[in-house]
């Protein structure tokens, strides 16, 4: 095997010319900027951001555009490593703050891409999923999947900040990503599956022939469930971590088709090493403090910060409190694609 491949300067000008002129172009000088050895040489770099820094932007914003003149109120967070303005955390997942005040309403649509929502702040706040009213509280985990009408409203009295992530990135690169816009919709009369059909877990509705289930059975996932589980599981844990991954109660798959969650509740004063993991992935805190290591880059965090780290990253975390994190991967994607990996530290 060849250490060194032929470079575009190795060919003569004429020769240059003509491959342009004929509309192609040699591999070989490109070759390991597609295909590295060993391992991939990501573009992503890790990015930090503070809420209490946010916070007053996205408050500014609330003041200078009015809902109607956004559609979305929304600042993006952009990945360092490809700069001011990316519409992209990682190569795969989108990250932006929403702001709804008290009132407002956030027009129906419907897209391609799939998100989710981790609540930041605010009460009052709601989603309407497929005529489905998902109520939003602090930490709840509320899915959009692609394809699903929806629409966002506010019943409460102070402002309703929630984190978006979206597998948008994927979308536009593949130039499948479009919306249609439709009126709000017609609200059922009931409460979230998680509070009617979902109340507990192992429990499901009884499948009959009759019964149809939907594609994504459960779109919110209160918060005080998931930190009931964490704490419960913590209790009988050896490791001074314990995770739950969110799934679909039905089929215990991901909850959606590329992006998949992760709450972790961390011991104080404990470090924890993972392996490195071929995953992107966002940590969103939902309480507590500390500091982890991306890379040699160290982050201290609070809660409703975030951060993130590109793949194959090697991550530590050490909370200095009892804390609870949520990370969002594309575990899901690398599954479906057959090349999701772990490698030791
Ligand atoms: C979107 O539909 C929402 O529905 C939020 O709240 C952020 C970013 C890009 C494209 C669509 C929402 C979005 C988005």
């Amino acid at each position: 095997m060849s250490e060194q491949l032929g470079t575009l300067d190795d060919l003569p000008d004429d020769y240059q010319a003509d491959m342009a002129n004929a509309g192609v172009a040699p591999l070989w000088p490109m070759m390991r900027n597609v295909l590295p050895h060993g391992a991939p040489n990501p573009v992503t770099r890790y990015g930090y951001w503070n809420y209490q820094n946010l916070r007053p932007l996205l408050l500014r914003a609330g003041e200078l555009t009015p809902v109607e003149k956004a559609e979305r109120r929304v600042l993006v967070m952009s990945d360092p490593g490809r700069g001011t303005g990316a519409m992209q955390a990682t190569s795969s997942i989108y990250l932006g703050m929403q702001l709804l005040l008290p009132g407002e309403s956030a027009p129906a649509h419907r897209h391609t891409p799939s998100a989710a929502r981790i609540i930041v702040e605010g009460r009052g706040g709601f989603t309407v999923v497929d005529g489905e009213k998902l109520p939003m509280e602090e930490g709840d985990l509320v899915l959009t999947p692609g394809g699903e009408w929806h629409d966002h409203g506010h019943e409460g009295d102070e402002p309703v900040i929630w984190l978006d992530a979206l597998d948008l990135p994927l979308f536009v690169y593949l130039e499948g990503s479009y919306a249609e816009e439709a009126p709000l919709q017609a609200q059922r009369n009931r409460p979230d599956a998680s509070e009617v059909e979902y109340m507990a877990a192992g429990l499901v509705p009884s499948r009959n022939r009759e019964k149809k289930v939907r594609n994504y059975p459960m779109m919110r996932y209160p918060w005080a469930r998931t930190e009931q589980a964490l704490r419960q599981q913590m209790k009988y844990n050896d490791d001074p971590i314990a995770e739950i991954d969110y799934v679909n109660p039905e089929t215990g798959d991901d909850v959606l088709p590329t992006m998949g969650f992760t709450a972790m509740m961390l011991q104080s004063y404990k470090s924890i090493e993972p392996v490195l993991k071929s995953t992107s992935c966002a940590f969103h805190i939902i309480k507590g403090e500390g500091k982890s290591i991306v890379n040699g880059e160290e982050v201290s965090w609070g809660p409703k910060d975030t951060f993130t780290a590109p793949v194959f990253s090697e991550i530590s975390h050490k909370a200095t409190s009892e804390a609870f994190v949520i990370c969002i991967h594309d575990k899901p994607l690398q599954d479906r694609l057959g090349y999701y990996e772990e490698r030791p530290r």
